[in-house]
């Protein structure tokens, strides 16, 4: 749909988002994925997948594994790595879309690195549930697993980096559980941690959380995720209260009229992955621009530089939805993609370029929603030269945009 009146339709967009980064604590909204986010695509590269590999532990013998390495994977390079969680009935193959088919991990790094939305990075998917007298005891004793087992086993195998920086935990329902359990108490060991529906094993945040000022100083990024009708949405909404009154950055993104589903997982893991390994000073609290409606997209992103915020602006409308994305807290690091910029914020073209469509799951089935389709031509700007699908890359955007802005408005103020 063509815009005539841009200043205008960019002022009103600008109006309706720049509040939300004053209250970062209200949920993310971040924008749907678009359309195919998490199918097969047979038009883009693949990442490789080994499937159920056995690696050693001490106590429980031969235990298995997923791991996929991204397209172009290459020893010559050190990857960061994300260790992916699974829920009560799943095992290292759920993420791949197979067994209890819980995600689609596989499908959404290849969709982010078509599109140079994420690092390159590792994903491993562990058979989380070890022997136990019960379902916590289970998922409860791969903690010492992860930790003295498998993260060696994975470092000596394939070629990672082995700091801190360079490690995320997440997962799903019991793995997100897991996620909280495990992450909390090592944030030496994780600096991102992405649990989403978290189920009834998820410990307090008091139990998890001994400093606040340790979780502060180490985590990078926390995402937290559940679907809104999800009844396990208290384990959730708990540490976003503990998080908040402890003026602990987060992501709390909660999916519209979603329950305990496959689509909140893996809008979820294209969200967190998008926001992990980024360079520091630009990766707390990506924040996340929001849709469009009748007009341009824009999103505001974090607001402070050095912890990161989670703001997150976003406005749904009748009209094309845009993909945004922001990073929040920027302070600069002289790596070249995000200097200086204070606050990020979020710009894109409509959807993924030129269709604008963005749509509510994949239109490919991979996702068990029956969410309508939207799509029309996606109203939306740009800034030039720049790539709409990188977060890291979006706080210079906003400074763009607010150029734009601004000039605008003083033309219309002049005349
Ligand atoms: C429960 C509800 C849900 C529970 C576990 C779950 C052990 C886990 C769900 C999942 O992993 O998908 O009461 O208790």
């Amino acid at each position: 749909m063509p815009i005539k009146n841009w200043p205008a339709v960019i002022s009103l967009s600008v109006l309706t988002v720049l509040p939300a980064a004053a209250y970062a604590s209200d949920p993310a909204n971040l924008p749907l994925p678009p359309r195919g986010f998490d199918a097969k695509d047979a038009s883009i590269p693949h990442g490789k997948v080994d499937v159920s590999v056995s690696y050693p532990t001490r106590n429980y013998g031969m235990r298995k594994v997923s791991v996929y390495t991204p397209p172009g994977y290459s020893t010559s390079q050190k990857y960061p790595v994300v260790y992916l969680h699974h829920g009560i009935g799943g095992n290292e193959v759920s993420w791949l879309g197979r067994g209890s088919d819980e995600g689609n991990a596989d499908n959404i790094m290849d969709y982010l690195y078509s599109k140079e939305m994420a690092k390159p990075m590792i994903v491993v998917m562990p058979s989380g549930k070890m022997d136990g007298a019960d379902d916590f005891a289970r998922f409860a004793n791969f903690g010492d697993v992860l930790l003295h087992d498998l993260i060696p086993w994975v470092e000596k195998t394939y070629s990672v980096a082995t700091d801190a920086d360079s490690r995320a935990i997440s997962g799903l329902s019991m793995g997100g559980g897991q996620t909280f359990n495990f992450g909390f108490p090592n944030t030496d060991v994780f600096h991102y941690i992405g649990p989403y529906s978290a189920a009834p094993n998820t410990q307090q945040p008091s139990q998890t959380i001994k400093n606040v000022a340790t979780v502060k100083e180490n985590v990078k990024l926390i995402f937290i995720s559940c679907g809104s009708t999800d009844g396990l949405i208290g384990n959730s909404k708990n540490y976003h209260d503990f998080l908040d009154q402890n003026n602990v950055d987060h992501i709390y993104q909660i999916e519209p009229n979603e329950g305990h589903t496959k689509t909140v997982w893996n809008r979820s893991f294209y969200n967190f992955a998008q926001r992990i390994f980024l360079d520091r000073g630009t990766t707390s609290g990506g924040g996340a621009g929001g849709a469009d409606g009748t007009g341009g997209a824009n999103g505001t992103g974090g607001a402070d530089g050095t912890g990161g915020a989670n703001g997150t602006g976003g406005s749904d409308g009748t009209g094309g939805a845009g993909e945004a994305a922001g990073n929040g807290g920027s302070t600069g690091d002289g790596s070249g993609n995000s200097g200086g910029v204070t606050g990020g914020g979020a710009v894109t073209t409509g959807g993924s370029g030129a269709t604008g469509g963005q749509v509510p799951s994949s239109g490919s089935g991979d996702t068990d929603q029956d969410t309508p389709v939207t799509e029309d031509s996606g109203c939306s700007f740009s800034v030039p030269g720049s790539n709409p699908g990188t977060p890291w890359r979006f706080g210079i955007h906003l400074a763009a945009i607010a150029a734009v802005l601004f000039s605008a408005r003083a033309r219309r103020n002049r005349g």
